[in-house]
């Protein structure tokens, strides 16, 4: 599926953080973590709070702002296209805003839920074209 004015490649900030973000390799599934009540599914609800949480997880200085090497796990494609005012720092809007696009990418049948197989499928793709970083 294809967005129009969302260039290819630049909307994974969000599920690359999702899954293979700096939370991931201590705190195990995520998107067991993501799934807050447990349903097997991720809704916007909770894609917004785990947004939010790894936002300030990553914000390790706590100025409310991610600069490049706060957010690993983006590619600076992902990074530039996410940073609206290009000021090299993403704020939380901008941060929430990236990964608004990246759950509507990722529901692949627009039932407003992410399934497990959809975020992988989606992560793969964003990984994919971040390798190699
Ligand atoms: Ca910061
Ligand atoms: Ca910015
Ligand atoms: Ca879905």
């Amino acid at each position: 599926m294809n967005i129009p004015m969302i260039r290819t490649g630049c909307a994974a900030v969000g599920l690359l953080v999702l899954l293979g973000g700096p939370a991931a390799s201590e705190q195990g599934d995520s998107f067991l973590r993501s799934d807050r009540n447990g349903d097997g599914s991720i809704d916007q609800g909770e894609f917004y709070d785990r947004m939010v949480e790894l936002f300030f997880f990553a914000d390790r200085n706590r100025d409310r702002a991610l600069t490049p090497d706060e957010a690993t796990g983006v590619s600076p494609e992902a990074f530039r296209a996410a940073d609206r005012d290009g000021d090299g720092r993403l704020s939380l809007a901008e941060f929430t805003g990236a990964r608004v696009i990246d759950f509507a990418q990722a529901d692949a049948n627009r039932d407003g839920l992410l399934s497990r197989d959809e975020v992988e499928a989606a992560a793969g793709r964003g990984l994919s074209s971040a390798a190699g970083q």
